[in-house]
């Protein structure tokens, strides 16, 4: 059990941190492209602990870029997505789940908003450190799980709509607590969250069984196109631009069914080839029992977690798929069995 020693290691907030959060007056919350259940529940419940603690609290969140099934999140913290302006007119931005500021979700990047001293708040083991402040806990399942100790440490009551957002979030990068990030602080939080109200059926209902048609549609491209290795190591699938486009869907529609590869029994690594852009190629890499897929997808310039990365390359999804399936084949030809 070499995991115990970090299993309830507190993420405990530092110092500076608070501080700076305190400090401010008109707070803009970021967070990372093509967002996820654990960008938007920490982006939602700390965007309402801030302005019960009276802040001015913006929301970066350019048009177009939340997934249906994850506009639950959104609707639940009711914020309208800030203007270049007002983002201008902040004194502090806080990003969250964002590896890199190139990531960060805002229209023009960071060099729209010159002179805004940025708090990087991350969980994610390539994360660049591009703030002023920065807390970067790679042992933290979540981004989430850091947000119920900053919002603790802030003094901010938790109303039982931000437990379900944290919750969500929590419930999302640990597959509803099925995957290696789930430890015992993790649990704890999920425990603190459902003290507090969150809504547990209600997150695993919109979250793991309210698919559109559109989305279910997609996940039958997604079956029918998988495939196994040979040797039974690697499974992959793909859907093209206009796969996603006839099954009624776009770009933002694509978020975790790199899941369904990953389901094959006896794998260690799955990758979802998904074209949302034409001539976009967005690459979901997993490793199971710990296959470090993280080195897989530097390799093609991406980043992430050891386990869950991501990559885009530009080209044809054959030929992509081509590439890249060559240099997976000759990484889990690597792996011990
Ligand atoms: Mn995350």
């Amino acid at each position: 059990m070499a995991k115990t020693q970090n299993a309830n290691k507190a993420n405990a907030v530092p110092d500076d941190i608070s501080r700076a959060i305190l400090a401010a007056h008109r707070i803009a919350l970021a967070g990372h492209v093509t967002p996820d259940a654990d960008c938007l529940g920490s982006m939602g419940a700390l965007a309402l602990g801030l302005k019960d603690l009276g802040k001015s609290v913006r929301v970066a969140m350019p048009a177009g870029s939340v997934s249906r099934r994850l506009s639950y999140l959104t609707d639940l913290f009711d914020l309208q997505p800030a203007t270049t302006s007002q983002l201008q007119a902040c004194d502090l931005l806080i990003g969250l789940d964002t590896a890199k500021d190139r990531r960060l979700n805002i229209d023009g990047k960071l060099d729209a908003l010159p002179g805004i001293p940025v708090l990087n708040v991350d969980h994610h083991a390539t994360n660049t450190r591009f703030g002023k402040w920065n807390w970067v806990d790679p042992q933290a399942s979540s981004v989430c799980e850091l947000v119920v100790d900053l919002v603790a440490a802030l003094g901010c009551p938790l109303t039982p709509t931000m437990a379900t957002l944290l919750y969500a979030g929590i419930h999302g990068d640990t597959q509803g607590f099925s995957l290696g990030n789930t430890s015992t602080k993790s649990l704890a939080a999920a425990h603190a969250l459902a003290a507090s109200g969150a809504r547990i059926p209600e997150v695993c209902e919109k979250l793991q069984r309210s698919h559109s048609r559109s989305e279910f549609d997609l996940l039958k491209v997604i079956y029918g196109n998988a495939r196994v290795s040979a040797d039974g190591r690697l499974a992959w699938s793909t859907a093209s631009h206009e796969e996603i486009t006839a099954a009624g869907c776009v770009a933002e529609d694509i978020d975790n069914q790199v899941e369904i590869p990953r389901s094959v029994e006896g794998i260690r690594v799955a990758i979802l080839f998904t074209e949302g852009v034409p001539g976009k190629i967005r690459m979901n890499f997993r490793g199971e029992r710990g296959a470090a897929v993280l080195e897989l997808a530097r390799e093609f310039g991406g980043g992430g977690h050891p386990t869950s990365a991501g990559a885009i390359l530009d080209g044809s999804i054959a030929a992509v798929t081509e590439q890249v399936l060559a240099k997976a084949r000759a990484f889990v030809a690597e792996l011990s069995r």
